[in-house]
Order: C-alpha cells, then structure tokens, then sequence
C-alpha cells in the first residue's frame, strides 16, 4: 500500500472510531455537553470580570480544561470521589455538584452555606468539597452522593488523601468486617479520581502517592491536565524531559499483571478520545482495582493563571495563536460539526444562551450577596443621622457617613469600621444614638464573626470535648507491664471493639512496631487491618485522612515525633481545617500516633511541639505522661469525630505500669489537667516526658523546704478548658511552666494560655518562669542530651531562685544560680 492509501485507510478508522462515540451518545447527549462546556466557559469569563470590576478578590477558573472533565464526569458513579484542585469547575457543574449561582456565590465569598456549599465563604472560587455530613455532623450515605473531597490550594496537597480514598475501596472489598457499612460502599466498587496539574506534577507529594497508590492496589484515576506551564513557568523546568508520561512509564503495569497503572496520554481537546479512557481507566479501576493515570496533553488557559496578572507577559505570540487554535471548545464545536451532528446556527444559538443564561445567575447571585450588606449600610446611614443629632460638631460623622454611602461596593469591613470610627469620634459624646450605635456595631461584628469562625471542632454529639472520664481500674489481679505491653492490650481491645479501626505505619505490621506496640495484632487481625507502610510520612496522613473522609477510624502511625515534620504540612493545611473550610460539611476523625522526647540525637528527641501547636488548631493534641493514659486518648479519640495527634513518651514503653482491668474501656476528658503533686510554694506546669523531671526536681526542692506543686496538663490542644491551673496559681502565687521545646516554644503558648487567658497575671508574686530545651537541637549521647534538655537540677536551680528573689534570707544564694533577670541570654 502506497502512504496516500495509508493515509486514507487511518482516516477511515478514525471516522469509525468517532462513529462508535456517537452511537453510545445521542445528539442530545453530545449538545447537553456543548452547552455545559459554553456554560462553564462563560461563568470563566463572567468571573474575571467580577473580579476586575472590584466585585470579588481573586479568581482562578477551569477556562481550557472543560472538555476532559465532561468526559470524566461521564465515568464517574455515585459513591465515587473527587480529590481535585481548582480547575474542576466542569466537572462539578456536570455532575450537578456545583452550578452556576453556586459558582458566584463562592466567588463574592457569600459566607451563607445555602448560597455556597463547598466553603460558606471560607474558601477561594473553585475549592470544592460536597457535603458529606448532616447538619448535625452525622455521616449522610455517601454511596448516594457524588462525593468531592475539600479542594486546598497548596498544588499537590489534594493528593496524598487521593492514595486513603482509593484504598477504603480495596478495604471494604475485602474486609468481611466492613460488609456492613453500606453507607460507605457498595462491595469497593468506588473509584477516586484524583486531578493534578502538570506543574504541580513536579512536587514531592504527587511521585509519593502515585507511588502510594500503585503499593496499594487501589482504584485511583489520576488526571494531570498538561497545559504546559506552572503560571508563567514552562514544562522544560518543571519536568524532566518535559513530558510526564514518558517519566510515568515506569509505572505501567506488565499485561495481564495487577501490579502498577494503565497509563493513557489523551489530548484535552479530543472528545471521543477522553471518553473513551475515562471509559476504559475507571471502568478498570472499578472492576478489578487497578489504578490509572490518564495524561491530558494539549489543554490550554486562555485567560491565563488567574486574576493577578495576563498570560500575555510570558507566554509567547505563537503559543498563544496555538492555544485559540486549540481551545477545547472551538474543537468540540468544529467535531459536531465535523459529524454533522448540528448546524452552525444551532451552537451559536447554544453560546448566546449560555452567556445570557449565565449573566442572569450571575445578577442573581450578586443580588443574594450584596443586598444584605447594602441594607446594612443602610442601617448604619440612619444611625449616623440620629447620632449627630446634639453634636456639638456633626462634620466629622457627616464625612464619614458620606464616603460610606458613595462606595459603590461597601464591604462589611467598610461598613464596621465605619461604625467603629463614629463611635471613636463621639466617645466623649454620650447619647441614647450612640448607646444604640454600639450594640448595632457589636452584635453586627459578632453575627459576621461568627460566621467564619464555627466548626473549627465538631460540633456535634460526638465531639470529643463531650466523652467523659472513665478511670482506670485495678484489682488483685491487675499485671504489672511493661508500657508498651499495656499499649499493646489497649490497641488489641480497640481493634477487636470497632472493625472501622485500621492501623498502619512503617514496621508497624509484621514487626509490631519499632517499640512492639502493635506486635502480633497483625497476626491476630490480618494485614489489612494492622498494616506496614513504605517511608511516606505525607500519604501514611493522606491514607489517613482519605480512610477517615469515607468512615474508617485509621490509626496512623509516624515512627517518630521529628518525622511528624514530613506530615506536618498535610496535618495543617488539610486536616486541621478540614471541617473549618467545609463549614461543618466534612470531618476526618483520624488518629496520628507518634512517639517522641528523649532518646539520643538531633532527629530522634526533639520537640517541636509549638510549631506543631500553632499549625494544626482544628485538631486535638494529646501528650499523656505514660501507657495507661495513652490507652485513654486513644479510647477517647476513637469515641469522638475529630482528628487528634497523640505523642507518646518515647522512653516510657520499658517502665513499669499495672494494667487496668477494663484497659479497653478508660477515657480521658480532654482539657483537664492532672495534679501530680500537691505542693503551696510554686506551681510547675508540665506535660509528656518532662512530668517525670519535675517530679524528681520537686524532691530535690523538698530538701530545701521547697513545696512543689506539679501539673500534667495532659492534652495542649485543647489545654485545661475548666482553668485548674489558674487555682493552683491562686495558692502557689508562682509559676514556672516547662518543657523539652525550644525556648519560646510550647511553654511560651502555656504561658499565654495561664497568665494571659486564664488571668494567672493577677495572682502572682513573682515573674512567670519557662525553661525549656536549648536553642540549638538536642546533642548526640547521654551528655548531649543532659546539656541540651532540662534536666532535673535545671528546674531546681530556676525554681530555687525564683524562691531566692522574693526572699533571699531563708532560699541564700549558695549554688551561684541566677535569677531569671539575671540569666545570659
Ligand atoms: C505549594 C504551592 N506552591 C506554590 C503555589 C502558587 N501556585 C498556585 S498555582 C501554581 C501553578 C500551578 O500550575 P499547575 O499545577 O500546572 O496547574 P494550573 O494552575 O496550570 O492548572 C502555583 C505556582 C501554591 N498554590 N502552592
């Protein structure tokens, strides 16, 4: 055959090939979509310019990618989820998950969870989440749903939950004990589809969840939509060899083996072709649990990145003549044509409906948003007219009320801080107005406060902060053990109670743990319930956090504290504010498990607990001194709905504790602390490992008439709710707070908690006191660590001359110790 023959022969099959699409579409299948695709494209267009009129703050929008999310809509079923990023608006309108007004209203950030779903407000345009729970923070039957998980920003960030989503799939195939939650799954024939782009392809948490996916045998489909650039940055510098599936192939798996991905490369402007691979990849995945990656090559932006700036700055001439040539939907429209589907005339009447279509939604939106806020301006107006009636100068409030009225979009910031400003102007001006003026200002900022600032904890029944104490208890027959033997039993009890519990972690299956916390539980329950990891810190929490979005209760366990930092960004930017972003429309009641504090060395005893503290409010954290109160956290935790981190005290697992009879059934209240030691002269306020020092250091004080009084507080988040350290401060009058952190660190947030919150301030006799780690990392060997960390005779010397400053006559200075206005700094 001669090259013209071939050429005619390929067209042939392509012709049919395009056929065999339009036979399982109809005509208006196939408008429907043109319609959502031109539908989507002009809220795009519309949104940029609500954004550049000064409507709304930012955009980011899904211009140039709508036709691949059309098709993988098509392929995806009830139960199924979304991991995605801010693209995906088509997808979500496609599916009924989004619309329009929706769209706006997240875009105007209207904080009413009616007008925006996905955030309430809280979230930029395009972050998506459905709600998974019932207003009263109950599950709702996810395999009705068309589930999305909570979009965040951070590029990648949405992945490492893909790799949990995926494998709740291959739990609840094959876990009989899961049989009967179906409200979850229908026999693991659920599929996450997970969407990235190419740029974002370049991070360390994409490579490690593919990877995490492919060790999991679980049915991801993953699409990468390649527009070539990163903002203004090219594939040249973000990929190796610029193209991600050659560098992906590795990952493809043999023919007829289950082990790997079925890679497809796919142009972004190709519809028969997209619909057939999301065909094929989910239908797979589905079926037999083999994961996909389907690469979108060929997509486009035409607006650019988003509302900073214009894509005209750096990308150039040709490349922006190829992305109109290319445009998703300009080859969408000349394929129907192509296929003699429609007429001309008909897509163009399409677009123009599209547009007035979406115009009108968008008046709608803005009206639901702005009327309120332009009544309230109203009401402010009017009482600024009463409060300059008596003034003996109303020019000031007239000026102010004045520019308030001639904004064209008053902002409820505009509006308060108008109000505040004419209440700062006629302070010395009391007047019934004014007494009207300031409840108005007040109850206004609270309602408007209030509304961002809910469900950052569970609101529910079953939050955390509700499970009463239940103490241990201990008879004749009650074992002394080794600690990590007693943390051992707890997981067994825990494990055996509640089949939704499933544990995993590096070593943590057939090993049992490095400190054989878990030993033989996987023997007992099966390596899917207690499970060994790769070295993946950010996907064991994505694994986490994507088993507990789909009702599993996963222990994940961190080998050590310091490696907690490889986790940390997840733990903060999408666990910790999960259900904040949703407004209460999602949880991931997870427990990360770590053990930390003195063993030896730079990354095996450190202590970063404040960074931790200050980057994951939204969950709780739990540092109990021994076993039996890590059974109880653990207990307590697996009984609520939020996420808790729990850090065991490394150097506790050899001590000895009895084991309580009912090890499976103790609870802590979170928030309380624990007197450790009575004692009148001076409160020390500890947690973790340090309880032990200051307990030692408090017998040490004793000899020199020094009564000490020692407080566990047990959990730091939430951190002693009912004030009990404030009343020992009250007796004691002096306080030192101290732990292995750095100086400034975790004592510094106790601290604030006690003298600031609590109003400790007022109650003491002498300066508040921390002592803490050094500045620098703990030191290698046992001197290290006894030069790095407060060590008993630390906490002695401070408290001795703490003692030494209010009275030098009965604590004399005769260890050459120095008070803390003395110390070098
Ligand atoms: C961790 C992180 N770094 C940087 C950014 C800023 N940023 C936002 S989007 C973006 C480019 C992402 O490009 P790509 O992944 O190709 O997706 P696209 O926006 O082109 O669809 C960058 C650098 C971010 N959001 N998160």
């Amino acid at each position: 055959m001669n090259k013209k023959t071939d050429e005619l022969q390929e067209k042939h099959i392509a012709r049919q090939e395009n056929q065999k699409q339009r036979l399982v579409l109809s005509r208006e299948e196939i408008l429907r979509d043109y319609s959502l695709v031109v539908q989507s494209r002009a809220a795009s267009e519309i949104g940029r310019r609500e954004v550049l009129s000064g409507k709304a703050k930012f955009g980011i929008f899904g211009d140039g990618k709508e036709l691949a999310q059309v098709a993988m809509a098509k392929a995806f079923r009830r139960g199924d989820f979304r991991s995605g990023y801010y693209r995906d608006q088509t997808f979500m309108f496609a599916l009924g998950q989004s619309n329009i007004e929706q769209f706006f209203a997240q875009l105007y950030a209207h904080t009413d969870v009616t007008a925006d779903p996905h955030s309430a407000g809280r979230q930029m345009n395009s972050h998506y989440a459905t709600r998974l729970l019932n207003p009263d923070g109950s599950w709702r039957d996810q395999t009705e749903l068309y589930n999305s998980a909570a979009d965040l920003s951070p590029t990648a960030g949405q992945m490492p939950k893909l790799a949990g989503l995926a494998y709740a799939s291959r739990l609840y195939r094959e876990l009989d004990e899961l049989k009967q939650m179906t409200n979850f799954s229908r026999g693991g024939n659920e599929v996450a589809f997970g969407t990235i782009g190419n740029a974002a392809a370049a991070e360390g948490h994409f490579w490690e969840t593919i990877n995490a996916i492919g060790v999991l045998h679980s049915p991801a489909v993953v699409s990468i939509w390649d527009d070539g650039y990163g903002i203004s940055v090219t594939n040249d510098l973000q990929i190796t060899k610029q193209n991600l599936s050659v560098l992906l192939s590795g990952f493809q798996r043999e023919p007829g083996s289950r082990d790997g991905f079925d890679i497809y490369t796919v142009k972004g402007w190709d519809y028969p072709a997209l619909l057939e691979v999301y065909a094929k990849a989910s239908e797979t995945a589905r079926r037999e649990h083999v994961p996909a990656i389907v690469h979108v090559v060929e997509m486009t932006q035409p607006q650019g990145h988003s509302t900073s700036g214009s894509h005209e700055r750096y990308k150039p001439e040709e490349r922006l003549e190829w992305e109109d040539e290319f445009d998703c939907i300009r080859k969408f429209r000349e394929w129907i044509i192509d296929q003699h589907i429609v007429q001309i005339g008909e897509l163009d009447q399409i677009e123009r409906n599209a547009r007035k279509l979406v115009e009108n939604i968008r008046i709608k939106a803005w009206k639901a948003f702005s009327l309120p806020i332009f009544r309230e301006r109203q009401e402010l107006a009017d009482l600024m007219n009463r409060l300059q009636v008596g003034l003996a100068d109303p020019a000031p409030v007239q000026e102010l009320r004045e520019t308030l009225l001639h904004k064209q979009m008053p902002f409820r910031k505009d509006i308060l801080s108008a109000a505040q400003k004419a209440l700062v102007l006629t302070a010395g001006s009391p007047s019934p107005a004014r007494e009207r003026l300031l409840s108005w200002h007040e109850d206004l900022t609270r309602t408007h406060r209030s509304r961002l600032a809910g469900h950052l904890y569970s609101e529910s029944e079953e939050s955390a902060l509700t499970i009463p104490a239940v103490d241990p208890i201990y008879s004749d027959e009650s074992p002394e053990l080794n600690g990590f033997q007693v943390l051992n039993a707890a997981f067994e009890a825990m494990l055996t109670r509640d089949p939704r519990v499933i544990a995993f972690g590096e070593d943590v299956g057939q090993l049992g743990g490095v400190n054989q916390t878990w030993a033989g539980l996987q023997e007992k329950f099966g390596p899917l319930r207690v499970s060994d990891t790769g070295i993946r810190e950010a996907t064991i929490l994505g694994q986490a956090i994507g088993l507990a979005i789909r009702g599993l209760r996963p222990i994940a366990e961190i080998q050590y504290l310091d490696y907690l930092l490889f986790a940390l960004q997840g733990m903060s930017d999408d666990l910790a504010t999960l259900h904040w972003r949703t407004a209460g429309g999602q949880k991931a009641p997870l427990i990360v498990s770590t053990r930390g504090h003195r063993l030896e060395g730079i990354w095996h005893a450190g202590s970063p607990m404040a960074g931790i503290l200050n980057l994951v409010r939204g969950m709780h954290v739990i540092v109990p001194r021994d076993m039996v109160r890590a059974a109880a956290a653990y207990n307590t935790l697996l009984l609520g709905d939020e996420p808790g981190l729990v850090v065991e005290v490394l150097n506790g697992y050899r001590l000895k504790e009895r084991l309580p009879d009912n090890i499976g059934e103790i609870t802590m209240a979170l928030g309380i602390p624990e007197i450790l030691r009575q004692g009148e002269d001076i409160t020390i306020v500890t947690y973790g490992a340090t309880c032990r020092v200051a307990l030692e250091a408090a017998e040490l004080l004793k000899q020199v008439q020094i009564d000490t009084e020692v407080i566990d507080v047990q959990t730091l988040l939430p951190f002693d709710r009912n004030g009990r350290i404030l009343e020992s401060l009250q007796k004691t009058s002096r306080i030192l707070f101290l732990d292995e952190d750095v100086p400034g660190g975790a004592t510094a947030y106790m601290m604030q908690q006690v003298i600031e919150y609590q109003g400790g301030y007022f109650w003491l006799d002498s300066e508040p006191r921390t002592l803490t780690a050094a500045e620098h990392r703990p030191a290698y060997g046992t001197d290290g660590s006894y030069f790095s960390k407060p060590q008993a005779g630390d906490v002695f010397d401070a408290v001795y001359y703490l003692m030494h400053e209010s009275d030098p006559a009965q604590y004399p200075d005769v260890f050459r110790g120095k008070s803390n206005n003395e110390r070098e700094v």
